[in-house]
């Protein structure tokens, strides 16, 4: 019988359940659920709806299950995987206390630069090693703690799981922080793997109530560890058995790096490309030079030891948001719907190099009229602003290619490393355009998929676990090379 594992990836635009069935040195990925996801709104600030992702996670896995018995497949293990930073709080009775906030509520504007004052960003970066994000977790629990929206939460909290570990709490009963994920906290010593209690005990010390964080933090474990079966209402409610659910790279970027087929000699960059594009590379420990603290690169912590340095880039989330309001517009009958794969075809007919945005401006980063915010910017360049969505988007996918082009280069020179080839994974991947204008900008060879890259990740990280896969990770890099079409650009 083939050894099937069920990825759930919870993505920021779209939650999915897939099996992979391990086969001969391949995996064969069959989705077998996606639900829409995005932060909501309800007048309580933005905030993730943990009952639909759960409802979607539910309704996957029974789905997974009954493929695999039509199919002759062993479920061998559930992994969950999903964007960092954001987290539930749970009371004493294990239930949340309320739906996690979104990075993107703006209740951490300026946040970061109050706490810098006190520990400054340098004092962080030598030991969190992470980029200044606005949002990052330790922010998000400074703005609840420190009487701002979230204070009452704050004050029932008992527990502090992030996203995938809150979803794997519900499916196993077991409270853990996976490693990878916990290290987009803000909370974790980057050089030992383990929560930083310098840092903890500096925000304890000025932020009296974030005294008590230590204790809400769970145990932390490393991607691989078995942490339970699932309990008896899941398997009630989707028909599986007492199947094991592995800590898998939670982090969902973690995940698409493990899924990316990069070469062994470190010589080629990522971008995990989605809602946002993480733009970096691969390396074997930390670098927390002063030359990468200034250029925002982050430390964040991969398999095996390893350490993704990278910098977030705004990513497709301009182009989604500016398709969400078109589409809005046209069921107000105001202009024609809009086709994604028509609009980028479009988009290529433009002409290229009308104006180049600052992609990584915060003025991106929230909900909202996006397409206006975009003509601002280009009006504040002094560029014609464009008349059509085709031309906009053109405009908006220049600049992203740009701004990966520089990510790259800056990766290799403050890594010290070659970089001759350039690896696109994620939903992104499929964007031939910008495919094609990476390639131009960057000068390097653009390897394009796999674009569920997370949800390989996430299998081939609990088949290694389960011991049905290699054991190495160039080992799983070549189950990645083997179940994949990859296209060059
Ligand atoms: P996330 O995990 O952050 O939700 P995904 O990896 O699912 O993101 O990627 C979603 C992105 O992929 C969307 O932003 C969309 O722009 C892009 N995308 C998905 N399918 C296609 C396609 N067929 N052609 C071009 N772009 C695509
Ligand atoms: C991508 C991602 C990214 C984080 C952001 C919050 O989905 O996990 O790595 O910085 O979401």
């Amino acid at each position: 019988m083939s050894a099937g594992f069920v990825a759930v990836d919870l993505g920021a635009t779209s939650g999915r359940v897939m099996l992979g069935v391990l086969d001969g040195g391949r995996v064969e990925l069959v989705e077998c659920g996606r639900f829409a996801n995005g932060p909501v709104d309800s007048g309580a600030g933005l905030r993730w709806d943990v009952e639909a992702l759960w409802a979607g996670v539910l309704d996957g896995l029974r789905a997974a299950g009954t493929l695999a018995a039509r199919t002759g497949v062993k479920v061998r293990g559930v992994g969950v995987d999903s964007w960092a930073i954001d987290h539930g709080l749970l009371a004493r009775d294990g239930e949340l206390v309320a739906d996690p906030w979104c990075y993107r509520d703006p209740r951490t504007e300026g946040v970061a630069e109050r706490v810098y004052e006190h520990v400054p960003f340098d004092r962080h970066y030598a030991v969190n090693g992470l980029q200044h994000l606005p949002f990052t977790t330790e922010f998000q629990l400074v703005a609840g703690a420190d009487g701002g929206p979230g204070a009452a939460e704050w004050a029932h909290a008992d527990r502090l799981l992030l996203v995938p570990d809150l979803i794997t709490y519900r499916l196993t009963g077991r409270q853990v922080a996976e490693v990878t994920n916990a290290s987009t906290t803000g909370l974790l010593d980057v050089r030992t793997r383990a929560w930083s209690d310098e840092l903890l005990t500096l925000l304890g010390t000025r932020y009296p109530p974030l005294a008590r964080l230590r204790g809400l933090l769970p145990d932390l474990v490393e991607p691989g560890a078995a942490v339970g079966p699932l309990t008896d209402a899941v398997r009630a409610a989707t028909g599986l058995g007492p199947v094991p659910v592995f800590a898998v790279a939670s982090h969902d970027t973690a995940s698409a790096v493990v899924g990316t087929p990069l070469p062994d000699d470190g010589s080629a960059a990522y971008i995990s490309s989605g809602t946002w594009s993480l733009v970096g590379v691969e390396l074997p420990g930390p670098v927390l030079t002063a030359a990468g603290r200034a250029a925002n690169f982050t430390n964040e912590l991969g398999v095996d030891g390893t350490v993704r340095y990278l910098r977030n880039v705004m990513g497709l989330w301009i182009l989604d948001e500016c398709v969400r309001e078109w589409t809005v517009d046209a069921a107000r009958g105001d202009g024609p719907p809009v086709d994604l794969t028509e609009l980028l075809d479009a988009a290529a007919a433009e002409p290229g190099g009308r104006c180049l945005l600052t992609v990584d401006g915060d003025e991106y980063l929230a909900p909202g009229d996006m397409p206006a915010r975009v003509r601002a910017a280009i009006d504040r360049s002094g560029a014609d602003v464009p008349g059509t969505r085709a031309a906009l988007a053109r405009v908006v996918l220049d600049s992203l290619a740009e701004a990966y082009a520089r990510v790259v280069r800056q990766a290799g020179e403050l890594a010290g490393t070659e970089v001759r080839a350039v690896h696109v994974v994620g939903g992104g991947s499929q964007n031939d355009l910008l495919n094609r204008l990476t390639a131009r900008a960057t000068g390097l060879p653009v390897v394009a998929g796999p674009a569920e890259a997370t949800a390989l990740g996430n299998v081939l990280v609990q088949a290694r676990a389960s011991g049905a896969g290699p054991r190495t990770l160039a080992g799983l890099r070549e189950v990645v090379r083997a179940s994949t079409e990859l296209r060059v650009f």
